[in-house]
């Protein structure tokens, strides 16, 4: 297996888990059942070749396991980003020094200019970013000009009803692109091989590629015939208590 994605680093659900932002109307995550679903998550991880660096849970905020969100990890930097979420923001503290293990260069987005990385979608060297109701224009333009002193490209996607961008949109490679709702019949991913996944899954439209492998949500089997139709083993991972409180496969890891 080519290893494009060597690290990832997660951090454990917190107790608080139950109090996390949710619009789902799925009811409240249990806590021990998320622990274990995170272990699955973190083996999944692993047999699809990356190293894990594993965080304590972080009790004091709720949200804190859906770590992909605080900060942007790229071939040349890592960005610490400002949540919109007013409960999340201080969710970056530590973060310093937990990239500088692996990281030269850490930037960051200064207030009141707000990102979530969940907004933020890697393709090759150019990144979208979504405009949404966590990532406004100037964290959009701070984020774009970071990117482009290391020489990668940007564009914005404004959002109308999405959390975040890779709530309805995943990348696989080799032009092949997962699009649900909103972003089906955007300009923006046009050129793309789009891979549409039906409504009643939207869910699943925020799948992980990972060296090769697609990490999918379980329970979602017309987006893992999509994607093995496409040409990619799909690994279905139960990540049930997440999605009560919006989290999906990407939120819950950074990989580098
Ligand atoms: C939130 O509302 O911020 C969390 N409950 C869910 C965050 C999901 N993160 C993501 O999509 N990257």
């Amino acid at each position: 297996m080519e290893l494009i994605f060597r690290n990832a680093i997660v951090r454990k659900p917190s107790r608080s888990i139950i109090r996390g932002l949710s619009s789902s109307g799925l009811g409240i995550p249990v806590w021990e059942v998320s622990l274990e679903q995170h272990s699955e998550y973190v083996r999944a991880l692993e047999s699809c070749g990356l190293s894990t660096g594993i965080l304590e849970p972080d009790e004091d905020f709720p949200d804190s396991t859906f770590i992909e969100d605080v900060a942007l990890c790229t071939s040349e930097c890592a960005i610490i980003t400002n949540p919109g979420a007013p409960s999340r923001r201080e969710e970056t503290r530590g973060m310093r020094k937990v990239l500088g293990a692996f990281f030269d260069r850490i930037e960051e987005i200064i207030h009141p200019a707000t990102l979530e990385a969940g907004d933020v979608m890697m393709v090759e060297r150019h990144f979208y970013i979504g405009l949404s109701g966590r990532t406004n224009q100037s964290g959009a333009q701070q984020l774009s000009a970071i990117l482009k002193k290391y020489g990668f490209t940007a564009s914005t996607v404004p959002l109308e009803r999405l959390l975040h961008l890779k709530s309805g949109a995943s990348y696989l490679g080799e032009g092949n692109m997962l699009l649900t709702g909103e972003l089906t019949k955007r300009d923006e991913f046009a050129e793309y091989n789009r891979i549409i996944i039906p409504e009643k899954e939207s869910y699943a439209a925020n799948s992980l590629w990972l060296n090769g492998t697609v990490l999918i949500p379980e329970g979602f089997p017309e987006t893992g015939a999509l994607i093995e139709d496409a040409g990619y083993p799909a690994l279905p991972v139960d990540v049930s208590e997440f999605r009560k409180i919006d989290g999906g496969l990407s939120c819950l890891s950074l990989r580098f």
